[in-house]
This record gives C-alpha cells, sequence and structure tokens, in this order.
C-alpha cells in the first residue's frame, strides 16, 4: 500500500507524544476498571468504527456569497482520493471515499479503484446531483428534477441516477444516496401532493435499476435552495418514500437537514426501531445546513446520537446497519485538517457513547428517576476518551496527534506546487 505521509515523519510526531500518551491510558484504564470496563474492549471496538469521507469535502467550499479557493486543492477525483488517503494513513478509521456525480467522473473506473486500492481505500454510496445543470444538459434543473412537471426532465433525472447505478457498480459501491433540492419559494407555487407523486414515481425507476444487494438512500432535507417548501422535506416525507418504494429504500439523515431544536437523536430511534436508517451525513451547525466540522459546535447532541446507536446495535434491531459518512464545507481550514477533527469527533461519540452504563440507565428510566437517568448519561459523555482514540491510531500505524504529523509533513505546501490554485473544484456550496 502507497503511503502519502513518509511514515518516518509520524513516527517522529509519535515518538514525541507516546510516552504521555501511555500514562494517560493507563490512568484512564484504571478509571474506567472501576466503573467495571475493560478499556482495551473500548478500544477494540474505536479501533473497529469507520466513517466514510466525502469526495467533495476536501476541496474549499464557498457559500452563496464567494469561494476563496485553498492552495493546492484537488484538480480531480485522482487528487481528491489522493487527499483522502492522506487523512486515512493519518486517522486510521475513513477507509472509504462517497463520490459525488458527475464531478467525480471519470474516463476509466477500474483505474480509479485501483488508485483508491492503492490508498488502503474503497468507495462508498454514490451520491447523484440533480441540484445543478452540467455544461450541455438538455432540461434545466432550475425548477426541479424528479418531482420536475415536465416528464422530459424528470426522465434526465432518472437517467443520471442510473448512470450513476452504474459507475457505483463499477467502483465497488453498494448503495446510491438521492438527495434532491426539488420545492418552491412561493405559496402555491407548487401542487404538494403532485409533486411528491411525481418524486415517487421517479424513484421507483431508479428503485427498479438496483441491483439486488445495493440499497438506496433517501435524504431528506428542511429548506435550501427551495425556502418555502421542499418535496422531501422531513424524516416523515422521508419514512412514507421509503416504505413506498421498497425494503431497500432507506432514510439518511443529515445532520444540518432539520428544523431548529428538532430532537435528532429521536429521529435516530425511530429510523432505527422500523428497519429504515440508512446512516448519516455526519457535520455540525448552529444555524441551518451550515456543514461545520462535526462535533465542533453541539457534541453532546452527537453524543446523544450515538447513545442511540449503540443503545440499537446492542439490542440487536433487524435491519440496522447505518452507513457513517461526513457531509461538511470547509472554507477557513484545511479541509484534510477539518475531515481529520471530525473523522476524530465521530469517532468520539462512538466511544464515549460505549461507556453508558445501559443497565444502571434502564434501572433510572423504569424507576423514573429523571436526575439520576441524565446523569448516567452525562457520567459517560464527560468521560475523555482522548487516550482511547489515540492509543487506536497509534496501534493501527496512525498519528498520536493527526493535525500535528499533517503538518509536519508538509503536505499542503508539496501538493500547493502541484496543482495549480483553480476557481473552483466542483464542491459547490450544498
Ligand atoms: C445537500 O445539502 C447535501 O447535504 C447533500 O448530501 C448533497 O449531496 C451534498 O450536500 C452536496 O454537498
Ligand atoms: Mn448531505
Ligand atoms: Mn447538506
Amino acid at each position: 500500500m502507497s503511503k502519502i505521509i513518509d511514515q518516518a515523519v509520524i513516527a517522529a510526531d509519535n515518538d514525541k507524544l507516546a510516552a504521555d500518551l501511555k500514562a494517560d491510558y493507563a490512568v484512564l484504564g484504571e478509571q474506567l476498571s472501576r466503573r467495571g470496563i475493560a478499556i482495551d474492549d473500548i478500544k477494540a471496538q474505536a479501533s473497529a468504527f469507520a466513517v466514510a469521507l466525502p469526495s467533495w469535502g476536501v476541496g474549499t467550499g464557498g457559500t452563496r456569497f464567494a469561494r476563496f479557493a485553498g492552495k493546492g486543492e484537488p484538480r480531480n477525483v485522482f487528487d481528491k482520493v489522493q487527499d483522502c488517503g492522506v487523512i486515512h494513513q493519518l486517522v486510521t478509521i475513513t477507509p472509504t471515499v462517497s463520490p459525488h456525480l458527475p464531478w467525480d467522473k471519470a474516463t476509466d473506473y477500474q483505474e480509479l479503484r485501483q488508485h483508491a486500492a492503492a490508498f488502503g481505500l474503497n468507495f462508498d454510496c454514490v451520491n447523484s446531483n440533480t441540484f445543478q445543470d452540467q455544461k450541455g444538459q438538455e432540461h434545466s434543473y432550475k425548477f426541479g428534477s424528479l418531482s420536475h412537471a415536465d416528464a422530459a426532465t424528470r426522465q434526465q433525472a432518472v437517467d443520471h441516477n442510473i448512470e450513476c447505478i452504474e459507475i457505483g457498480k463499477a467502483l465497488g459501491a453498494k448503495a446510491l444516496t438521492v438527495w434532491v433540492g426539488d420545492g418552491s419559494n412561493f405559496p402555491g407555487q407548487q401542487h404538494f401532493a403532485r409533486a411528491f407523486d411525481r418524486y415517487l414515481d421517479s424513484n421507483r425507476k431508479i428503485y427498479a435499476a438496483l441491483p439486488d444487494d445495493w440499497q438506496m438512500f433517501l435524504e431528506h432535507k428542511m429548506f435550501e435552495p427551495a425556502f418555502y417548501s421542499t418535496v422531501l422535506q422531513d424524516w416523515g416525507s422521508s419514512y412514507l418514500a421509503a416504505t413506498q418504494l421498497g425494503e431497500k429504500a432507506k432514510c439518511l439523515v443529515d445532520l444540518g437537514h432539520h428544523a431548529p431544536n428538532v430532537n435528532i437523536e429521536m429521529i435516530v430511534a425511530r429510523l432505527a426501531a422500523f428497519g429504515r436508517l440508512a446512516g448519516f451525513h455526519f457535520n455540525d451547525s448552529k444555524y441551518g445546513d451550515d456543514d461545520l466540522d462535526s462535533g465542533s459546535i453541539n457534541p453532546y447532541q452527537l453524543f446523544l446520537i450515538f447513545n442511540e446507536l449503540v443503545d440499537a446495535a446492542e439490542r440487536k434491531l433487524a435491519g440496522f446497519k447505518p452507513e457513517y459518512m461526513l457531509d461538511q464545507s470547509h472554507n477557513v481550514t484545511d479541509p484534510i485538517e477539518s475531515l481529520m477533527n471530525s473523522a476524530v469527533e465521530v469517532q468520539r461519540a462512538y466511544a464515549q457513547a460505549l461507556l453508558v452504563d445501559r443497565m444502571a440507565l434502564a434501572g433510572y428510566q423504569d424507576g423514573n428517576d429523571a436526575l439520576q437517568a441524565t446523569r448516567t448519561l452525562k457520567q459517560a459523555y464527560l468521560t475523555d476518551v482522548s487516550p482511547i482514540l489515540a492509543m487506536a491510531r497509534l496501534e493501527r500505524g496512525g498519528a498520536i496527534d493527526p493535525v500535528a504529523a499533517y503538518r509536519a509533513s508538509g503536505y499542503r505546501a508539496r501538493v500547493a506546487a502541484e496543482r495549480p490554485a483553480v476557481a473552483s473544484s466542483g464542491g459547490g456550496i450544498v
């Protein structure tokens, strides 16, 4: 496997930190053993954790106002995959890349697959794009795609999704994620029921093209780009659509796609209970679909989501196999650093959730002891699991401090010299 970052640089950085890490790990191990928890078990589970990288996340995103290009931005999907390889080498828990089409179109998908494999990467869910017009496209998506009033426009969007499945097959992916920006900006502009019917109809055609071992992930979003109504606006519509389509259709939860103050962890619990939780697009937000780094604004929410996921896994719920992906946009940070940071924060929430004393919690819940129930969650959340995550990385050949090792490697300066600045890397503002 080709390593992009010189392992000697990682080793040198790890050497500086290893003694302190060992001591911290021992102290935490002692604390956890007093709570009846074996630290090595938690480490093994955290080590087996994986979250997919969004190919579009390694470029600088931009907002609807401007895009300030970053240095050494990827020029094409091969560069994007290489950047993902850097992330995976340092954090060791991002073995897959989720491609976005047509942004990531290539002439030879076997070559692309081999390029990824060289970095220990595979391809995850394929994302379709019918929220933008592409050069030379016959019908515009200005007024919608899968739910468009015009049949030819809908068919064009269906065809694109089917092409995504074909490309995904060549890349070894097993799922298609469909997000559409379809909706309306003004009351009266769109007939809600007819638009949803058309959306379902189009999706049925895409669903029919799914290979047997594939799944279709429906991603809802409350608003943006449509500001009055959106065709697939919430998990209720998503669940309805999934059940209409069939077993292979599930609901994907992007953390930034909900109304403010919505209890996302409860949505997760409901979808898991009924076998329709597809997985996640992790990110964080304060206002809307801000696409900030995971855990940067509301880490407790992330923990509470993982609390539900660990609970569902322990109860062995039927059909429970969520796919984890990041979906972020980076404007003021180095995207590689942000993605490493986020992967670790998602893994952190998982490790913390593994520490919840579920027996005690169930007792408090049944005994209506609200205070002790919530303190039980807080005890797990307030445990600093950093030594567990760092030890897991070290043992897997990664970096104790991924950002420090990355900066020491000089990777960004190296690619900046190879990759001339471009106006847009195809990430976009969504
Ligand atoms: C839409 O806001 C979204 O979350 C969907 O997942 C898109 O595919 C992605 O962003 C593109 O950046
Ligand atoms: Mn998303
Ligand atoms: Mn989004």
